[in-house]
């Protein structure tokens, strides 16, 4: 084959959880062409916009094929690899000596879960530079999930999914997987998996303060006023109890604590939650009793649960209900899957890592979960000096200046450090303010196994994707990355001094083929002695990827807890339900803070939150940087569509064009995050994006609000004044 021949590659896209299957044509080294890949077992053809614009992050000029280094001016200069990695290395060990492990973090970035080598590599770096706490993207999404799959389950990975191609019933609070293609639920397609389910005489209805576009194809959509769905998730379990409904079938075996939790929630009327949601009382009993009643049925919450001050105790709920009703490990309710590479299993049983509150933030006392705190303590941790002040950090694939609650202070504090890497492909609002960038490979120019998402499908599927183009001569992977980082700190480090070559050797041999190869062979589908079953052989030659089939029911052998139980009265949320009962009180006593709106975020299917607006394809049409608001609130204050609104919180204030529509429910507005690319200081390396005008909706949210118990930040229902600009 010559280099110039045409050829058909297929693999996945790593852009989001739906991981569809693409089919690419490329020449040499030239993407032709992107598609769906008609024959994956999941996706069926199914493509997004993102996907097809893989093709613009491929070959954007803005995109940094070297390393580079900051000028004192603040503009980045290229040089060597070798010279940018000493100069990394050099850096960590050298503030590691002096000021210990504590001195150094990582933020890491939703896109690391794409990829196996982050989310190998980058916890035995942070184990190498004796790191103690890491923040993540987690602490302002999924946190409160994790923990109560840790707490519940014995994994933070061990997270449920709603069986969807089987339910009868799918009550989706606070997700819109029409435009973010399912998250925590690999399900790519969504439209066609809900026509499906309605086609089978099934129903979805969608809790959602905003019409959504998962609302549109629904059968009933629930407007909730934000912030409220614990109390709207009680008032379920409180009806299901009066109506006689409680029935957990199996899993009465082996869960304790399910009548403790009835009783915590018994003073959570339907009455009562009415009066807070906006839901009326006869909605909200008659969700309970068709959850309870409906032959199979499924509770899926995500971002409008998590995002609260009461993530955890509302997602616990969204657990309760589930188990009450007898939805979990059963056909059409919410499974676990069996994913070939078990990385639940394989993740809690490698590394010490995984444990809860075993000690607290230096600066705010906040527990940590799985060695890590959230990001809404960043700040604070860099900018408060002390034994202990974070000196570096290293941000890897992650723009928390934009994603993370009070950006400006965070970026503040990046500045503030004596250290601080980005590995990542761009110049951005946060990495602008490294000292060096690494850029990895594109997507394309990478082989990949996904280690992540087939633990959270709907369906069981694996799939080995061959890098689609070569990657270019002198380029490095983010595998190579972290590997050469790692034996660089090993030689800078005394323990490991001697051992670093043979290490290193060792590991380069081992990843990535060797290693996914034993853990597909560990896993619940491998090959072992006497039984015939995956190898990454056998993976790699299916090139569509294969099919593994439905889920199955695993409980109670699957959980990971003391004796296979699940302790759903768990201490540590019990004894934050309290607040969540003060809280009902208050706002009862229509207590408030003189805010008198409350805003929520939303997603576009032409953006993928702060780092795909570089591409012009992907951006083109109108311009979806608005604040959405209810014609009367619009009205109220005398805003028409297209003039600009100034939205201000306690913690500062933007310009926002607004748009006045229908969709949104009287007293809340939306703006989405990830915008606002030309914010003042030392331009970025997006020209495009930067071109799109907006701001950042994290330049007005609040590092104070967070759920206390997992410390994710309460990005939704933020109170609110908007005003005429
Ligand atoms: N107000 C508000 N804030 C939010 C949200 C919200 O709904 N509302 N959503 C939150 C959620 S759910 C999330 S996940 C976070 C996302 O927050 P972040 O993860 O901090 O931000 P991203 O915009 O995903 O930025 C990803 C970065 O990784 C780089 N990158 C992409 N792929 C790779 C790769 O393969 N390797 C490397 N090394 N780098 C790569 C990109 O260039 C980009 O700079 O934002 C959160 N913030
Ligand atoms: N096109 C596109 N797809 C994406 C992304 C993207 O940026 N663009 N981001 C990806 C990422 S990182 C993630 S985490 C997933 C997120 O996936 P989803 O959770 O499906 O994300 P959202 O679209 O933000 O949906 C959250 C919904 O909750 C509603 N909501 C807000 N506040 C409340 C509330 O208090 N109660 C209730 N019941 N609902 C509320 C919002 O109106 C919105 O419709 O999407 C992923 N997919
Ligand atoms: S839905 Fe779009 S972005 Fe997500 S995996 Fe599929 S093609 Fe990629
Ligand atoms: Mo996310």
């Amino acid at each position: 084959m010559t280099s110039d021949e045409q050829r058909t590659v297929h693999r996945g896209c790593n852009l989001c959880e739906a991981s569809c299957g693409l089919t690419i044509e490329v020449r040499g080294s030239e993407v032709l062409s992107i598609r769906g890949d008609a024959d994956d077992p999941m996706s069926q053809g199914y493509v997004c916009p993102k996907g097809i614009a893989l093709q613009d992050l491929q070959t954007d000029p803005d995109r940094l094929r070297t390393p580079v280094r900051r000028r004192d001016d603040g503009t980045f200069e290229p040089i060597g690899w070798d010279e940018a990695l000493d100069l990394v290395a050099d850096g960590l060990t050298r503030i590691r000596d002096r000021d210990g492990g504590e001195a150094i973090s990582f933020y890491l970035g939703n896109p690391i879960t794409h990829g196996w080598a982050p989310v190998t590599l980058v916890p035995l770096l942070m184990d190498a530079l004796d790191v103690k706490a890491r923040y993540s993207a987690a602490s302002v999404d999924q946190q409160p999930q994790h923990l109560l799959s840790y707490l519940l389950y014995g994994s933070p990975l061990l997270l449920p999914v709603p069986d969807i191609d089987r339910t009868d019933l799918l009550l989706v609070v606070g997700g819109n997987p029409v435009v973010s293609n399912g998250s925590i639920m690999t399900a790519p397609d969504m439209r066609r998996r809900i026509s499906d389910l309605q086609g089978r005489g099934g129903r979805v209805v969608v809790v959602d303060p905003r019409r959504s576009e998962t609302a549109d194809v629904a059968d009933e959509h629930i407007a909730i006023r934000p912030g409220t769905d614990v109390w709207l998730l009680a008032a379920m379990l409180t009806t299901l109890q009066e109506e006689g409904l409680v029935r957990p079938g199996r899993a009465s075996g082996w869960v304790d604590g399910l009548q403790q939790v009835l009783d915590a929630v018994r003073p959570v009327t339907a009455e009562r939650a009415a009066a807070v949601t906006g839901v009326p009382a006869e909605t909200i009993r008659r969700l309970a009793v068709e959850l309870g009643t409906a032959r199979r049925a499924a509770v899926y919450g995500r971002l409008g649960v998590t995002q609260s001050v009461f993530g955890t105790p509302a997602y616990w709920l969204v657990h309760a209900l589930n188990i009450a009703t007898g939805r979990l490990d059963e056909v059409g309710g919410v499974m676990f899957s069996t994913p070939a590479f078990d990385l639940p299993v394989i993740g809690a049983r490698t590394t010490d890592l995984i444990g809860y509150d075993r000690w607290r933030s230096r600066v705010r006392g906040i527990p940590e979960f799985s060695a890590e705190l959230p990001v809404a303590t960043l700040a604070d941790e860099i900018l408060t000096p002390g034994t202990g002040q974070l000196r570096a950090l290293v941000l890897y694939a992650g723009n928390p200046v934009l994603s993370a609650p009070d950006g400006t202070r965070l970026e503040q504090a990046l500045q503030d450090l004596e250290l601080c890497v980005a590995v990542d492909y761009y110049v951005t609002e946060s990495t602008r303010h490294a000292h060096v960038i690494l850029p990895p490979t594109s997507p394309l120019e990478r082989d990949e196994f996904d280690v992540v998402f087939p633990a959270v499908s709907v369906h069981n599927w694996v799939r080995w994707s061959p890098a689609a183009v070569p990657a270019p001569e002198g380029s490095m992977s983010d595998a190579d990355i972290l590997l050469a980082l790692l034996a660089r700190v090993w030689r800078r480090t005394p323990k490991t001094r001697r051992t670093a070559a043979v290490r290193e050797k060792a590991f380069r041999g081992l990843f990535p083929k060797r290693f996914v190869d034993l853990g597909l062979r560990a896993g619940p589908h491998g090959a072992r002695k006497g039984r015939s079953g995956l190898t990454l052989a056998k993976v790699m030659r299916a090139e569509h990827g294969l099919d593994l089939g439905p889920l199955v029911r695993q409980l109670p052998q699957r959980l990971m807890t003391e004796r296979h139980r699940i302790p759903l009265a768990h201490p540590a949320v019990l004894a934050d339900w309290p607040r969540v009962l003060a809280a009902l009180e208050e706002l009862e006593a229509g207590r408030s803070d003189g805010r008198d709106l409350l805003l929520i975020g939303r997603r576009h299917l032409r953006s993928n939150n702060s780092w795909m607006h570089n591409s012009a394809r992907l951006t083109k049409g109108r311009n979806r940087f608005t604040v959405q608001m209810h014609p009367d609130d619009a009205a109220a204050r005398g805003l028409a569509d297209g003039d600009t609104a100034v939205i201000s919180t306690d913690v500062g204030s933007i310009e926002v064009p607004v748009e006045v529509t229908d969709r949104l429910m009287p007293g809340v507005v939306s703006v989405p995050h990830g915008y606002g690319h030309d914010r003042a200081g030392t331009p970025t390396g997006w020209r495009h994006a930067s071109s799109l005008g907006g701001a950042s909706v994290n330049d007005i949210t609040d590092t104070q609000r967070i759920d206390p118990l997992s410390g994710n930040a309460a990005v939704q229902a933020v109170p609110v004044t908007v005003s005429r600009a």
